[in-house]
């Protein structure tokens, strides 16, 4: 361990973003692998912001940036933290939801790391430009620069971890499968959603609801006529060992005599504009005002209002439109208006008229509006929105965590944002958003989850069949492939997209029994989760983290390490009954069908077309290695600690260390932290 350091040198005056736990004093010598520049306006001669540098080799691999669009290697493109409500991630897009600043630069005889402690805006020029220089210009200029050096990419990221905190540990329940729909609206259709599974023995642990459930889209309300009685109803779900999620929004409708916005504004817990009179801006419930999440006691009044739907027993939230998402302003609306209006009087003007289209288009979450209104630190100082946007989410995760822990410490409670920021890993998951039922947003989620869990964030998913567009049924199988691996895994589509639930679809029996080998997998998925957030490590890993030194395994891009023991490569083609999968060393396939239907192949390091049939999917366990393999079952509550079978290559050997404690205590116990199975199979 004696190579590993972090130095950290201060530009300007940053404000505190609550990313860093490891406070370390600030070096004042030269700063080592990068040129540090000022960048001068060039009309007013005055400086605008820092300029970071440093050349490339052709060799060098760029790890990081967690949730960003293309690869797992993110040389070659720009990006911009600016944290978007995002609907459509292609690959020109710059920013999505997230801002999660840190690099790893490996290359031959070159190793380090850098995070830009930075809530503004950033680019990111990864050979953009040039294909031999990485130019990260931050607008502020007021940052803390980390420089991060250690013995591997391993190590480098367990320093990361150390600098900025532990990760989130979610409840084990919600490692079950998790049913999703923007558009279920009452008792009755969840009740029907989740007979359906029952029926079918679809196994399930919980429903999200989405803003359907709220009164007119008010956070911390329900529609009376829809759930009349909530406590009830979350009871006789957990009867069912049903877990309900309600999403909350950001914004809080500002609306006289609606609670939540009159505590809002005798606590002045919302977002001013410059003459302190509060900031508005529509969102779904309408004309809204901002939680100020950098204040400490606008977050603690946040937190509290949780409090009746935690007191109706609910103990998962997924928190939603906290980039801040805006749909307008009213002043960028009449701006927009008065154009048109204008523009009315020309009907000649032809490329007048096409150019209102994006008039209209930027009156949403128009960077003039983040301009408009200010922060009050705890400190009484003000701080304008736009140099702090990218940790408004992240805030709003730390104002939810303190509200659970100030309901129930003991408690670990489920909670996944969509905006995030380095730090809330530290008090929730994410989810990577909006996402389409396209193919290549299966492959997009391999690319972006080794980046996320680098970055800290190792409880999360994507929709699985996809948020946007209609799914088909081999894409859904396929999705629900990948998702037996994923922390969160949640089938989630948008209102008015083809129905996704499972059982709707002809292939219902291929696709539950896809699901029945995550139950089966949950003694070691959250063993393998557990040891990692305990350990400051990542669950998943690109291959280039266990074998730097295979030059091949370094540039895969759509297979990925998981856990201590495997490897996973998903179908991301349609009609592709196979595909090609490169060994770093030997390994033993299980071709999943479901968790009593597999086989066992053992394969040579090299490269290998493996053949899988619409219903198979493989797991890879390196050699010497073992995985426990338990029993199907419909809901977490209901996997044991018991009847495994331990699958690795090599029978004389069989251990696995398991990781077992009560899965909902907020510190874990370690009840039985070594489990070693000694129940040989394989060959
Ligand atoms: O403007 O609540 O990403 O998961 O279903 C869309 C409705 C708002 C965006 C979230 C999505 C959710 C949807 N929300």
């Amino acid at each position: 361990m004696g190579k590993n350091t972090i130095r950290r040198y201060r530009f300007g005056n940053p404000t505190d973003t609550d990313a860093v736990v490891l406070k370390l004093p600030a070096e004042t010598g030269e700063i080592p692998r990068l040129k540090a520049e000022p960048v001068i306006d060039p009309e007013t001669g005055s400086e605008k912001g820092i300029r970071f540098s440093f050349g490339m080799d052709p060799e060098d691999i760029l790890f990081g940036l967690g949730e960003t669009v293309r690869g797992q290697n993110k040389r070659g493109h720009r990006y911009t933290a600016w944290n978007t409500d995002e609907v459509s991630h292609t690959e020109d897009k710059q920013s999505l939801y997230a801002s999660h600043n840190l690099l790893l630069i490996f290359g031959p005889g070159k190793l380090f790391g850098i995070f830009l402690d930075d809530p503004g805006r950033i680019t990111w020029d990864l050979g953009y430009t040039r294909q031999d220089q990485a130019v990260i210009v931050s607008e502020n200029g007021d940052l803390d620069l980390y420089i991060l050096e250690g013995e591997s990419l391993t190590e480098i990221a367990r320093e990361f971890r150390h600098l900025t905190g532990r990760s989130y540990l979610p409840p084990r329940w919600a490692f079950g499968y998790i049913q999703s729909r923007w558009g279920y609206a009452s008792e009755e259709e969840i009740r029907q959603v989740v007979g359906e599974h029952r029926k079918w023995h679809i196994p399930l642990d919980g429903i999200c609801m989405d803003i359907d459930y709220m009164e007119r889209f008010r956070d911390f309300t329900w529609r009376k006529d829809a759930f009349p009685d909530m406590k009830a109803f979350v009871r006789e779900m957990q009867e069912n060992h049903i877990h309900l999620i309600p999403i909350i929004d950001a914004g809080i409708a500002r609306v006289e005599g609606y609670e939540p916005y009159e505590t809002g504004r005798e606590r002045g817990a919302f977002c001013t504009l410059e003459d302190g009179s509060a900031f508005e801006a529509a969102v779904w419930p309408g004309l809204c005002c901002f939680p100020d999440f950098l204040n400490g006691d606008a977050r603690e009044w946040f937190g509290e209002q949780y409090r009746p739907l935690l007191e109706a027993g609910i103990d998962g939230f997924w928190n939603d439109m906290n980039e801040p998402s805006l749909f307008y302003t009213k002043e960028r609306l009449n701006k927009a208006f008065e154009k048109a209006m204008e523009q009315q009087k020309h009907p000649e003007d032809y490329e007048g008229m096409w150019n209102l289209k994006s008039v209209f288009n930027g009156v949403e979450s128009n960077p003039e509006d983040y301009r408009l209104f200010y922060h009050r630190t705890d400190d009484g100082e003000r701080i304008r929105h736009d140099r702090v946007h990218n940790l408004y989410g992240a805030q709003m995760t730390r104002a939810t965590a303190g509200g659970f822990r100030a309901f129930d410490p003991e408690h670990r409670f489920l909670l996944f944002s969509r905006s995030s920021y380095v730090g809330a890993h530290r008090n929730g998951g994410v989810w990577m958003g909006d996402n389409r039922s396209w193919w290549s947003h299966l492959e997009l989620a391999v690319q972006m989850l080794p980046n996320m869990n680098l970055c800290g964030f190792l409880y999360c998913g994507c929709d699985l069949g996809g948020f946007a567009g209609d799914v088909t049924e081999d894409l859904l199988e396929r999705f629900l492939q990948l998702g037996v691996f994923l922390p969160l895994m949640r089938n989630h589509s948008a209102l008015y997209t083809r129905d996704q639930e499972v059982y709707r679809f002809s292939t219902v029996e291929t696709m539950r029994n896809t699901i029945t080998v995550r139950y089966a997998l949950i003694p070691y998925l959250y063993s393998e989760f557990m040891k990692a957030a305990l350990t400051d490590g990542m669950l998943f890993r690109p291959l280039a983290f266990d074998y730097p030194a295979d030059p091949r395994a370094c540039r895969v891009e759509d297979q990925l390490m998981l856990g201590g023991e495997c490897m996973i490569a998903p179908v991301c083609r349609q009609n592709a009954w196979g595909r090609y999968v490169y060994l770093p060393e030997d390994m033993l396939m299980i071709r999943f069908r479901s968790a009593s239907d597999y086989d066992l192949v053992s394969l040579e390091k090299g490269d290998h077309y493996i053949e899988l049939k619409p219903e198979e999917f493989p797991l890879f366990v390196k050699r010497g290695r073992f995985i426990p393999l338990g029993a199907a079952a419909e809901y977490t509550d209901s996997v044991t600690g018991d009847g495994f079978r331990l699958i690795g290559w090599d029978a004389e050997k069989t251990e696995y260390a398991l990781y077992a404690d009560d899965g909902i205590s907020a510190t874990p116990v370690y009840e039985e932290h070594l489990k070693i199975l000694r129940e040989g199979f394989g060959q």
